[in-house]
């Protein structure tokens, strides 16, 4: 199903006689709000606010307990949304753990996969690029477990360098944990070649899709990973929501993460045996509307195709890109454009502090982020201390990159 009267064309998304804006509620309640924050968080679609608010007036009920029959329908269409994404990312319904959003399952990964399979000595791969959330949780596993991190550095044009990874993944390395797509730079990492080099080697894989599923299709069967998480948040769908994909043979060697209900067999006072994955990685009542609504939001990626908003974003970066390369010489680029980008536009202004500028964007209704984008050590590779970004959507056209060329020209004339 293709939203009605969507088009694509040349000059990117449109409505057939109205704005794709029309789709997003908060561009009604925020009618000049540019965002430009995407890489953040999207902005969430009627389709499934709508959703989560039909739960709570129509279906509310605690699932997997109750034995009448509001739970039986909460439990439906809960463990539908779970068949969808499975669906959608060609996994077994029980290879799909719900969690808290990206952060949360790579921490299971990190302190289950370690318990399960890290032993003093091992090594775990990891890249300069990380979000924090990719590398703290591996920091504390490494620390307990005796084990050593390595880093993939960047190459001079700001790609992974794959040549050095093919040297820092050995027999030793244990683990390897690599973004998909980097919220800093906006890149598409090759991550096919990369899981290839941890097979060969016979390390698991873990790949952090926070930036990957808003942007590109991901079957995890083709891409042959071990464990893929992402955020419900950051695609269309609700916060505090998000999934981890994981092997089934891998999930049911590792040992729980959290104890408490649902996760359970069999419960003793001398002790506890494990319900089947992925119960046993839910302990307690889970974040029930969150998974409706991510259903919801699959679905509505799965209506607008992400090729096309591949494309769309990569002109609005383009765009952006030229403009600041010709009219603005004070501004560094953090990384080129290519077609293994997403359309982020990451800079340092010379003269300009970010959080500077995004003061006087917010002054004129522009969203951007500012600082160091949780990815410190990036910064640190780049040789800044802090960036601002732009990150594109669907929902964003020519005219909010025009209003943002004019705010950032405002700052100058006010800080120059
Ligand atoms: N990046 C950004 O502005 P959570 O917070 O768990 O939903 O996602 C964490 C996370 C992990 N990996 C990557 C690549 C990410 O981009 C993020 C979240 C946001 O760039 C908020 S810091």
């Amino acid at each position: 199903m293709l939203i009605q009267g969507l088009v694509f064309s040349e000059s990117g998304f449109a409505g057939r006689g109205y704005a794709v804006k029309a789709l997003f509620p908060i561009f009604k309640s925020h009618p000049e709000l540019v965002y430009l924050d995407s890489n953040a968080t999207s902005q969430k679609p009627e389709s499934v606010i709508e959703v989560i608010d039909r739960y709570y007036r129509s279906e509310n009920a605690n699932v997997h307990r109750g034995v009448y029959q509001l739970s039986e329908d909460a439990t439906r269409s809960f463990e539908e949304a779970r068949q969808r994404i499975a669906k959608y990312m060609n996994a077994e319904n029980s290879e799909i753990i719900f969690t808290r959003g990206t952060t949360e399952a790579i921490n299971i990964v990190a302190q289950s996969g370690a318990a399960a399979f890290i032993r003093p000595g091992d090594e775990i791969v990891l890249t300069v690029c990380e979000h924090h959330s990719n590398i703290v949780p591996w920091q504390i596993v490494a620390e307990r477990h005796g084990a050593t991190i390595k880093y993939i550095p960047l190459t001079g044009n700001r790609r992974l360098d794959l040549e050095v990874a093919a040297k820092l993944i050995t027999d030793k390395t244990r683990f390897v944990s690599v973004g998909h797509i980097s919220n800093v730079l906006g890149v598409i990492h090759p991550i096919r070649e990369i899981i290839k080099l941890a097979k060969a080697a016979g390390a698991f894989t873990m790949i952090d899709g926070a930036q990957g599923i808003p942007h590109v299709r991901v079957d995890v069967k083709e891409l042959d990973c071990d464990f893929y998480a992402f955020s419900g948040h950051k695609a269309f769908g609700p916060t505090g929501i998000g999934v981890l994909y994981g092997r089934k043979a891998l999930l049911q060697a590792m040992p729980p993460y959290q104890g408490g209900g649902d996760m359970i067999e069999k419960v003793t006072l001398q002790g506890s045996t494990w319900n089947e994955v992925p119960s046993k990685f839910e302990a307690g009542t889970p974040h029930i509307e969150g998974v409706i609504g991510l259903g919801a939001a699959i679905d509505f990626l799965q209506s607008i195709s992400l090729e096309k908003i591949l494309i769309h974003d990569q002109k609005l970066g383009n765009m952006l890109v030229n403009r600041l390369r010709e009219e603005f010489p004070l501004v560094s680029i953090m990384a080129e454009p290519g077609d293994d980008w997403v359309g982020t536009v990451t800079f340092a202004h010379s003269k300009i502090h970010p959080h500077d500028l995004a003061a006087v964007c917010d002054g004129e209704g522009i969203a951007i982020r500012a600082g160091h984008h949780c990815a410190q050590p990036l910064m640190e590779v780049l040789g800044v201390t802090a960036t601002a970004r732009v990150s594109p959507g669907l929902y964003n056209d020519e005219e909010d990159i025009e209003r943002f060329i004019k705010a950032l020209r405002k700052a100058e004339n006010l800080f120059l």
